[in-house]
Order: structure tokens, then sequence, then C-alpha cells
């Protein structure tokens, strides 16, 4: 490369990654292949529309690409429509939005710092701003209050019904949120960013049949490139047409949401290694990636509750931990220093019902897509909670600090980063 400041730069961040534990539950390492395609000439092609209807020409190339993206994904989640141009996911979420509300109309989500996310109606986001938002949120043991939702749905009776999250650690009841969208006739629509790669690994049910439409981001532990796909059945899609707000119409609106609602041109590139990341998901190898993310996540959090950390939900069902440092008289932003310290990287994070500023939680959050990527497994994880402990009680000894970094660094050499040799 040319340009020595962002390839140093760059550089930098490899080794970082490649030195420490990558433990922020919405991150993972994609592969050789997902990288290629991202960084392929497939960026410099305009193609707005859609596969067959393109307002540009030249697109008989990358309208093979779309094509196989959409098959792939698909087959995967067992969806008869997709949609995969959106440029990430709070851009696909939007467009969900645009396909079934009007501004003003009543629309419902789970709370941002009881789990939920920023997309879902936070009042200082466009879902909050411009819908007439009503948030749920969990019960004081931690789980969705789905009582609690039924009851707000009869009272509001909201057009439409997001649920999804970015720090719950349990298994999500898809069949209960149905009954719940049913009470008022709500679109039910399942965000599963966070566990798509669980869901196609058969690891968490899946939505796909029971909600109207699923979005996911493709970057989290579905392992691919930052972008988002948004999947639906009905009669097939016909951009070109308006459609009335039904369900059977739903292909037809979601396409003509992103485009001419949001979007320009897709992201070609993205879309290719959207492709390939959807492939490299269809193998039993990726089943079993999904099964271990499950498998080390609980055998972690059993390792932390042993030293006394209060985890929401007293567990996890799914690839995160939600950690309460309340009665560790710790705040989640000096953990995340400190683990940061140790070469531990994890955000800090709300935990339900907080006493503290959203911006100076009580918790933290982290999770074990990454380090299952990297072949990590039960015993790397007593290894793990061992440090995570040791680094959040030395928290402000930076030499301690130090020295658990260095350990880290020697520990991860043994599990290189896809496509890396050891
Ligand atoms: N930023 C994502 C996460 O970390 O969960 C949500 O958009």
């Amino acid at each position: 490369m040319n340009d020595k400041e962002i390839e140093e730069l760059i550089q930098a961040e490899v080794r970082r990654q490649r030195e420490g534990l990558e433990m922020i539950p919405s991150e993972n390492h994609t592969s050789k292949d997902v990288l290629a395609a991202l960084g392929s000439r497939l960026t410099d092609k305009y193609s707005e529309g859609y596969p067959g209807m393109r307002y540009y020409g030249g697109c008989e190339i990358v309208d093979k690409v779309e094509n196989l993206a959409r098959d792939r994904a698909k087959a995967l989640f067992g969806v008869s429509h997709v949609n995969v141009q959106p440029y990430s996911g709070s851009p696909a979420n939007m467009a969900v939005y645009f396909a079934l509300a009007d501004p003003g109309d009543t629309v419902m989500g789970l709370e941002l710092f009881y789990g939920g996310h920023m997309t879902h109606g936070l009042k200082v986001n466009f879902s909050g701003k411009w819908f007439n938002s009503v948030q749920y949120r969990t019960g004081r043991d931690g789980y969705l209050d789905y009582d609690g939702m039924a009851e707000l749905v009869k009272e509001h009776k909201p057009k439409l019904i997001f649920v999804g999250a970015t720090a719950y650690p349990r298994i999500i009841d898809w069949q209960r949120l149905r009954e719940i969208a049913d009470l008022c006739g709500a679109f039910l629509v399942a965000d599963i960013s966070h566990i798509a790669g669980l869901v196609v690994a058969g690891a968490h049910p899946s939505p796909v049949g029971i909600a109207d439409v699923v979005t996911t981001t493709t970057h989290k532990t579905l392992r691919g490139p930052r972008g988002a796909i948004i999947m639906c059945n009905g009669n097939p899609s016909n951009p070109l047409k308006k459609a009335d707000r039904t369900r059977e119409n739903l292909p037809t609106l979601i396409d003509r949401a992103i485009i001419p609602g949001l979007q320009g041109g897709p992201h070609n590139h993205q879309t290719a290694a959207i492709a390939v990341a959807l492939r490299e998901a269809s193998t039993p190898e990726f089943k079993e990636y999904g099964h271990q993310i499950v498998r080390n996540a609980r055998h972690l959090a059993d390792r932390l509750m042993e030293r006394g950390y209060d985890l929401v939900t007293s567990g996890t069902d799914n690839h995160l931990l939600l950690i309460d440092l309340t009665n560790k008289n710790m705040r989640g932003a000096d953990a995340e220093k400190a683990l940061g310290l140790a070469g531990i990287t994890v955000n800090k994070n709300t935990v339900p019902f907080d006493t503290r500023p959203p911006f100076d939680p009580s918790g933290i959050r982290l999770g074990t897509p990454a380090l299952t990527t990297r072949g990590m497994k039960e015993t790397e994880m007593d290894q793990i909670a061992d440090w995570i402990d040791k680094a959040i009680s030395a928290h402000g000894s930076d030499a301690k600090l130090t020295e658990i970094r260095g350990a880290v660094k020697e520990f991860v050499k043994a599990f290189p980063l896809p496509g890396e040799d050891n």
C-alpha cells in the first residue's frame, strides 16, 4: 500500500486484535475470503435497483453476485424473500419502519437501557422522534417481561413491534411474541443481529415463519462483513409497483423501502462478502461453531459466578454475559478500562434498572463469538475467567494489569486469527 500512514494503522489494529482477547459480543473475526471480497473491485460499480431491473448499464455481473447472496440467505434461513442491500443494521431497521408505518404511528421496542437497540424506539433516535414509541422492559429478574408487554400492546395498539436485543443473555420466545403482536394485529419484527449465527447453527430458535419480518446484521455471530439483510415471506416482490401494507406484500414493501425509499447504490463488494459469509455459515463446521459459542459463554458464566460475579439472569443461554458490578464496588467504565489494559476488550453497559447513568453504567457486556472463532473452548474459558477476575481486582494497578496483558499475549499465540498461522 502506498499510503503508509493508513497501512501502519491497519497493521496496528490487526496486532491489537491478534494479541488480545476480543470479547465485545457483537464483534467477530472474518475469514480471508470475506476480506478478499470486501477488498475487491466490486466496490467500483454503481447498480441502483435490483437484479434484472437496474438504473445503470454493466450490471450483469453484480446481478449474479446479488442473486447468489439472496439465494444463499433464503436457503440458510428458510425464507422466501431476502433483501441484501441494507448498508448496516440501523438502515435495515429504518427500512422496516419506512415500509410498515407512517410518522406518528405507535411502535414498540425494548428500551435500550434494558438490552434493546437505539433503532427500537429510543427517544433520541429517528425511531423515537418520528414515531410514537412505547418502550417495554425486562422484569427485575432480567428476563423479558412478556406479560407486561401484552398489557402495553393492549393499551397502545402499536402498528409494529420490534423484538431483539444487544444485551440480553436469554432465549427469546418468538411464539409468545407472535401471540402478543396478534393481540392488536401488529407486525412483529425480529431483529436477530446478535444471534443470527446461533439461529443458523440451531443454537437459538429461529423467528422465521413466526415474525413477519426478520432483520439481521451480517457481522456479528454470523461472522460476515459489516452489512445487513432483511427477510420476509409473501408474494414475489415487484419493486416497481406501489403496494398496500399487507403481509402478502411484505417483499415489495421492503424492497421499495430500501430503494427508492432510503438508499442509493448497493455496496456490491459488501454484498459479495455477505454471500461468502453465508456460504461459510451453511457448513457443518459453522453449526458446531454456533454451539461452541454457547458452551463457551455458559462455561465462562459459571466460572465468573463462582467468583462472586452477579450476572443478569444468573447466567446465559446465548453468546453473551451481562455483569452487574455493583457488588464489586466497581463502575462498568473502570472494569472496561482495567480489562483493556490487561488485553481483554469488553464494553461498559447498562444493566436492567441501572441506578447509574447510561454513559457511566454499572455493568459490562462480554461474549464469546470472536474467541470461539479463534478455536478457544471451555478449557480456555477457565483461564480467561481467572484473568477477568484478576484484572478487575487489580483495577488501578498498572503493573499487575501489564503482567496479565503479557500472559494474554503469549496465550493467544496458539489461537491465530482466521487465515493466519501460529
Ligand atoms: N453496536 C451494536 C452492538 O454492539 O450490539 C448494536 O448496534
